[in-house]
């Protein structure tokens, strides 16, 4: 490990280290982390992958996949004949509904992706998987003009003014536990934020960035009302971070946040002592958990993983409210923090407001139940799944007896998801494999046991967050399960050396008892990265509009017909400039300002067709106007340079679609 550190930087220069070496030296790191790991046996090498030799176990593929593109033996191979049987980890039984969807028929679920640093969602269709479009969020996008008229460049311009955000976890806004269509929440790991996005336009309506946080990663909102949205601040720093206490990383501090869905104001945040993860919340608005992965609350690799345990923190919500309703807390950046960390006040007595609980050992997940009886946290550097049992929660005297129950899954459990006949589903990432278990048999089980597994199937490679249809509401469809599998290696054609993940449909809706029990792998999908997680809602929960609204920002802007399109000169040097916009024409065959005006252009597409969108871009200004069917934008800028400007239309809209443009005429100041 380097450091800039001046005093561990003696170490001599010397050649870079070639590539066998550093697969090694990663190797012997996590061997070391995973050395009194008693894991299950190591499942047995892909035939993919068998140009690897024998004796490689699928368990060394995360390395070997590293090693061999480096050498150049699987990346650089033509054909497919090394690849052995293309078809050997489809097997078919018949009893799986046909995932393509016909052309003109529709697929019988969203699936709502992250898209990582890329910062948007992504839309798909499940079954078919098919992408239906794309959500932009923290990222600008051109192709639907977002970040580029007012409206949204102005809210971008207040939650930070970044050009790009890290998306993890989208969440659906929820009644009674069940999705509502209304709202997706999303984090944004690289910035400290939470998005709003409205379902019934697909589009981002607000975004907030939380004060006293610089990574959230965890987010979730309250179930079963969605009366709150929980965001983790990942990232330990000094709060506020204002260049106290840099070089002292023992007053560093990770949050736990509450916003308010309506407003996204911060109601409160929570100090806790360790760190913060993944969070999720019960059934029933009382509890929510988050997990932590450095609770050694350390800052460099080997700090955070020196100890065996870290702990879930369980937040009792109501109470927690009761503290801030009181003036229990402290103000900071303007935001109620309150104390939750193991020597606080509220966190003494019977009914602490903050619960410890630890969980073996470097854990990443928690997932609750359908149910909501129990929280699942997968142990990441072991090999098991902790069962927390949330009714005992308020009552367990010591914090540990809230464990239940601890089954052996496999090497690398990242995440957990549900079918509707009590199994869970655990992503192993290590193993490169999904493992399904039986929950009640967990819990009844030995801690440590393998009998609770029902059956293990192979993915490809390195899955991250898996997730079945509905399986985070009280509502799981228990048919299909994608595994968002972080490495494709050789999956699909080569695209130069950065790879397209590999999202992989699994049919779960068949229980046999064979080798997964009865899990199949139907398709894989190359994704963009990176996505992170996905949710799934049936389509009849979803009921996006097909033409804008005008009621929607009727007082905010004004519907621009054709026979008041207009150029009004407010004063010396701002113009405002108003234009309706149908098939083929704008309201306004040209305009005219002068050199040095602040322009305002306001633009209203009045048709009412749906699908009928049209744009208006001006070269050279910066400008790039989407306007669906109904639609106002709003954009200014100054009209810095003198010429000729011909405004056109970037949907392909109609025959005349190319003739559809206006000329801005910027007159030379003298
Ligand atoms: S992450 S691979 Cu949810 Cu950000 Cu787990
Ligand atoms: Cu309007 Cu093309």
């Amino acid at each position: 490990m380097s450091s800039t550190n001046p005093d561990t930087e003696d170490e001599e220069r010397t050649e870079p280290k070639d590539a066998d070496t550093l697969f090694e030296e990663h190797e012997a790191q996590l061997n070391e982390l995973l050395a009194d790991v008693d894991g299950p046996e190591a499942p047995e090498a892909d035939s993919h992958l068998s140009g690897l030799g024998s004796g490689v176990t699928r368990r060394d593929m995360m390395k070997a996949g590293a090693a061999v593109g480096v050498a150049g033996g699987l990346a650089g191979c033509s054909g497919t004949q090394a690849f052995g049987d293309a078809n050997t980890d489809t097997k078919n039984s018949g009893n799986v509904p046909d995932h393509k969807v016909p052309p003109g028929e529709h697929d019988e679920y969203y699936g709502f992706w992250s898209g990582g640093h890329g910062g948007d969602i992504r839309v798909y269709g499940i079954p078919s998987m098919r992408q239906l479009t794309r959500i932009p969020v923290f990222n600008r996008e051109g192709a639907k003009g977002y970040g580029y008229d007012d409206g949204t460049a102005e809210m971008l311009e207040e939650a930070g003014d970044y050009t790009w955000g890290d998306s993890h976890h989208p969440n659906l806004s929820e009644t009674d536990g069940k999705y509502d269509g209304e709202y997706i929440f999303v984090n944004d790991k690289a910035n400290g934020r939470v998005a709003r996005v409205n379902l019934k336009y697909f589009q981002t309506d607000a975004i907030v960035d939380i004060p006293n946080v610089q990574s959230v990663h965890g987010c979730c909102i309250q179930s079963p009302d969605t009366d709150y949205v929980f965001a983790n601040s990942e990232f330990r720093t000094p709060i506020p971070n204002d260049g106290r206490d840099v070089n002292n990383p023992d007053e560093y501090v990770s949050v736990f946040s509450a916003l308010d869905p309506d407003s996204m104001d911060v109601r409160w945040q929570v100090e806790v002592d360790g760190q913060l993860d993944i969070v999720d919340s019960d059934k029933d608005g009382r509890w929510v958990l988050s997990s932590a992965y450095n609770d050694e609350e350390g800052v460099e690799v080997e700090e955070m993983t020196k100890d065996d345990r870290d702990d879930l923190k369980a937040f009792d919500v109501p109470a927690i409210q009761e503290l801030v309703d009181a003036g229990e807390y402290e103000e900071v950046n303007g935001v109620p923090v309150v104390d939750g960390t193991k020597e606080s006040p509220h966190n003494q007595g019977d009914n602490p407001v903050v619960r410890y609980i630890p969980t073996p050992k470097s854990p990443h997940c928690v997932e609750v139940t359908p149910d909501g009886n129990y929280a699942m946290v997968a142990g990441k550097l072991s090999p098991t799944v902790s069962i927390v049992d949330i009714e005992k929660l308020a009552t367990a005297d010591d914090p540990a007896d809230t464990i239940v129950g601890q089954p052996k899954v496999g090497l690398g459990p990242l995440h957990t998801t549900y079918d509707d006949r009590g199994h869970a589903y655990t992503s192993l990432f290590i193993d490169s494999q999904v493992v399904k278990w039986d929950i009640e048999e967990a819990v009844e089980a030995e801690k440590g046991s393998e009998e609770p597994i029902l059956g293990k199937i192979d993915v490809h490679y390195n899955p991250g967050h898996i997730q079945a249809v509905q399986g985070m509401s009280v509502e799981p469809a228990g048919n299909w399960l994608v595994a968002l599998n972080k490495l494709s290696k050789d999956r699909f054609l080569p695209v130069g050396p950065i790879y397209p993940d590999n999202d992989q449909l699994i049919y779960i809706g068949n229980d046999a008892d064979d080798e997964t029990g009865g899990m199949e792998l139907v398709a894989d999908h190359p994704v963009y990265p990176e996505p992170h997680d996905a949710i799934f809602a049936h389509k009849d929960k979803i009921e996006p509009a097909k033409t804008w609204d005008r009621e929607d920002y009727e007082g905010e802007k004004e519907f621009v017909t054709e026979e008041n399109s207009r150029v009004e000169r407010i004063d010396d040097s701002t113009v405002e400039v108003y234009a309706s916009v149908k098939r083929s024409e704008y309201g306004l065959r040209d305009f005219t300002v002068q050199e040095g005006d602040e322009v305002t252009l306001t633009v209203t597409n009045i048709e009412g067709s749906q699908d009928i969108v049209h744009g208006l871009a001006l070269p050279e200004y910066n400008v790039n106007l989407a306007l669906a069917p109904q639609d106002t934008r709003q954009v200014t800028f100054t009209a810095d340079k003198p010429g000729v400007y011909w405004a056109y239309c970037t949907y392909f809209c109609s025959a005349l679609h190319l003739e559809m443009r206006s000329r801005m005429i910027v007159e030379p100041a003298d």
